[in-house]
């Protein structure tokens, strides 16, 4: 609870018991210690947590549609074998994250209906379709490159469950990366036309890629308050400049063009200045209208509706091993 909420009906006392709690809390944040399930934190610290983790496990869950999608139509036994191996390692990332957002007093149950019931967020990049397997490899490219940037700092976040799952998360992802940008680069060295899908996927999906990152620093509510406490430990706009300057020769090495005209190299700063993403289009995929984000939301629907029984098959089971056991 906050000091302000307390100070008007409160004994002084407590006000000033929670005064040195958060103080005790704001300096072990700032000598980097890790805080732990049962450490005293305050309430908007746990809101926040949930609210980022539990939205980061659903991108998870999602982010497997658009992928899974293209399983039976990958073009080869190995790209095959690859890209269910990264769908499936996909549903390992959620899982790992909706258990450390439950270590913070949530559920996975209330975590999932407030996903089914369209009232938690997830990333906006997965309400764009897949059009072309060059999308496929694209995703891998920027889309989990742009994940490994966010990510990356994360495993020193100030929230221990959280930061040690994305240990082994990134190792994965990073993995994800690679296999994406091979996808393109075969692309990219083969026919005429299938060099211009690639170029056609770096189209559409540059853009929604540069808003993973988030609203730009000066509309972020959420990132004054999140690197004080160490959740974030960089700012929006500093990681998207950081995935700019490293994807840029990405894509100059396997000979395709940024679709930004804005983009140009800046000796001073020692990266690329560039374009923004249509901000409009963004908030408007945040509140749920991106161009497949319906679909999405059915599938899910689905998902949870046709799995209601093995739901209830393992409760049932459960309960008589727990009978047995007492008997
Ligand atoms: N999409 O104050 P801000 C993956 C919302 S999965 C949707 O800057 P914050 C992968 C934001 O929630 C990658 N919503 O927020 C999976 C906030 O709204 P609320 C997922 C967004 O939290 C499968 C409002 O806008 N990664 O890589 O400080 C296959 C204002 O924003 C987005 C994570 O989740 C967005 N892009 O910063 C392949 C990483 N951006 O909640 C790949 C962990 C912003 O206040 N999350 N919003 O109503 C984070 O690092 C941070 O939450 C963000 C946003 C940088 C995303």
């Amino acid at each position: 609870m906050y000091t302000t909420e307390l100070s008007r009906n409160t004994a002084p006392s407590v006000v000033c018991d929670d005064a040195e709690r958060l103080a005790a809390f704001e300096a072990r944040v700032a000598a980097d210690e890790f805080i732990e399930p049962k450490d005293w934190m305050p309430d908007a610290y746990r809101k926040t947590l949930v609210r980022q983790i539990s939205q980061h496990a659903h991108s998870e869950i999602v982010g497997m549609l658009p992928e899974g999608n293209w399983i039976g139509r990958a073009p080869s036994l190995r790209r095959k074998a690859i890209l269910l191996a990264k769908v499936q390692d996909e549903a390992g990332h959620g899982l790992y994250l909706y258990c450390a957002a439950e270590t913070l007093g949530t559920s996975r149950d209330e975590m999932t209906a407030a996903l089914l019931a369209g009232k938690a967020k997830y990333s906006t990049i997965f309400n764009y379709p897949t059009l072309t397997w060059a999308d496929i490899g694209t995703i891998g490219w920027l889309v989990d490159g742009a994940a490994i940037m966010n990510q990356v700092p994360l495993q020193r976040t100030s929230y221990g469950p959280y930061a040690r799952a994305m240990v082994r998360i990134c190792k994965e992802e990073s993995f994800h990366q690679r296999q994406g940008y091979e996808a393109v680069m075969a692309l990219c060295a083969g026919t005429p036309e299938q060099k211009a899908m690639a170029q056609d996927a770096l189209n559409r999906w540059w853009w929604p890629s540069l808003m993973m990152f988030g609203p730009p620093d000066d509309a972020s509510p959420n990132t004054e308050q999140s690197m004080r406490w160490r959740i974030k430990r960089d700012t929006n706009d500093a990681l998207r400049q950081k995935f700019v300057d490293v994807t840029v020769p990405q894509a100059e090495a396997i000979g395709l063009t940024i679709p930004d005209p804005a983009l140009r190299w800046n000796e001073d700063k020692d990266g690329y200045d560039f374009g923004q993403p249509d901000w409009d289009e963004f908030w408007a995929v945040v509140k749920g209208d991106g161009p497949v984000a319906a679909d999405r939301m059915a599938a899910r629907n689905k998902a949870w509706d046709d799995g209601a029984w093995v739901r209830d098959a393992a409760i049932a089971h459960a309960e008589k091993r727990a009978l047995k056991r007492a008997a």
